[in-house]
């Protein structure tokens, strides 16, 4: 039996809120005590993770002095080198101050966006301090309940002149750090802005520095939205967007969820698993989800270890998938192609055009054939299910 122990080339990253979440909910408190950074630091290291990923305030608080911020940064970093965990990645805090209850970047108070881009320069400097690579920009309150408040194309634009003075800001301290932006549709706002991969890879190309911008796409903000996360998955991939990717599980049509990773959709977690393994994905797997709040400290372990495990088995699976005779010829017979089509099709000319308008076709045979989708799919559930 495979032991699917998780290892440093697994690249997987927790971050200190997934597993340091108390299980506080709208309608209840905490039912789990408070971690330290350096607790959490030491249980990632005992369940086999990679890395660990903070907000600046899941580290620093949002009132620590310089002098507080240095001996916390520097047990913090005690605790990384003691236990041989790294910091891929880091994020900033601009949603749990009242300060940000009108959004930060897209606030209507200039005093708040300026703030916001304060917060943002001390928490880079932080993440570059740690050894982060990626940057993660994810608009917790940045959106709006009624759309009497705020010019959506004002929020736009002031999104895009926050972003282009933080890649100048990144790129002036020499900081070898790429941005990934993370959307989601809503919660905690009513609605957000930038709400799906979609929307961002867009706005991406009207940055003053595309280049070192990509996305965070996460699970559970497209299954919100009942979107197949694969697809904005693809589409970043394809553009080489795909900085980062928070992995987690959700049911759609409900609030944010966060489960453990393929708690939900079994079948789609395969999908994706395949996906970043078969192109050769190399950046981290963050697993941005928490424990059921019913559990205590070692139900969190469970959790972690299971987002792991799962990750591991799929992949397994998604090798069987891809050594499967039966599923490999049907694959082969779906994407035929005998070349009859290439004098009509690719790059256009005015010969091939006039070529194809001139081209007779089996209309109706086209649309009588066959696909066998139905069988490869209930191969693919055989595969999951263990009996192939
Ligand atoms: C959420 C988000 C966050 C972000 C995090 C990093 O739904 O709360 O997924 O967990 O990923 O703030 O930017
Ligand atoms: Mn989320
Ligand atoms: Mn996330």
């Amino acid at each position: 039996m495979p032991s699917y122990q998780p290892k440093p080339e697994h690249k997987f990253t927790f971050g200190l809120w997934t597993v340091g979440n108390i299980g506080r909910d709208p309608f209840g408190e905490p039912v789990r005590h408070k971690l330290s950074p350096v607790e959490i630091v030491h249980l990632l290291a005992e369940v086999g993770a990679y890395g660990v990923n903070l907000h600046d305030n899941d580290l620093v608080p949002i009132d620590a002095t310089v002098a507080e911020r240095d001996r916390i940064v520097a047990e913090f970093k005690e605790a990384l080198a003691a236990t041989g965990l790294v910091v891929p990645m880091a994020t900033t805090n601009l949603f749990s101050d009242p300060a940000f209850k009108d959004g930060a970047f897209s606030a209507n108070d200039p005093r708040v966006r300026a703030y916001a881009l304060q917060k943002t320069m001390h928490a880079i400097d932080l993440g570059a301090e740690l050894g982060a690579r990626v940057y993660v920009f994810w608009g917790g309150r940045e959106g709006v309940e009624t759309d009497a408040a705020k010019d959506p194309i004002a929020a736009i634009k002031r999104t895009r002149e926050a972003m282009n003075f933080l890649c100048e800001y990144a790129i002036d301290q020499g900081y070898d750090l790429k941005f990934a932006l993370e959307a989601k549709p809503n919660e905690p706002r009513g609605d957000m802005y930038n709400s799906t991969t979609g929307h961002i890879l867009a706005f991406i190309e009207s940055l003053d520095h595309p280049e070192m911008v990509g996305v965070n796409p996460e699970v559970a903000h497209e299954h919100m939205a009942g979107l197949n996360f694969l697809h904005g998955v693809a589409q970043a991939w394809e553009t080489g967007k795909l900085f980062h990717i928070d992995l987690n599980d959700q049911a759609f049509g409900r609030y944010d969820q966060d489960f453990r990773f393929g708690a939900v959709n079994l079948k789609s977690a395969f999908f994706l698993v395949k996906f970043l393994e078969d192109v050769g994905y190399g950046g981290s797997r963050h697993f941005d989800a928490h424990a059921y709040r019913t559990e205590d400290y070692e139900g969190v372990r469970d959790f972690a270890r299971g987002c792991m495990r799962t990750y591991l088995i799929l992949k397994e699976k998604a090798a069987a998938w891809n050594q499967d005779a039966e599923i490999a010829a049907l694959v082969k017979e779906i994407n035929a192609d005998d070349g009859a089509m290439a004098p009509y099709t690719g790059a256009y000319s005015r010969d091939k055009a006039r070529a194809l308008k001139a081209a007779a076709f089996d209309r109706v045979a086209l649309g009588a054939r066959g696909l066998a989708y139905e069988r490869l799919d209930q191969l693919t559930i055989e595969v999951l299910l263990g009996v192939r």
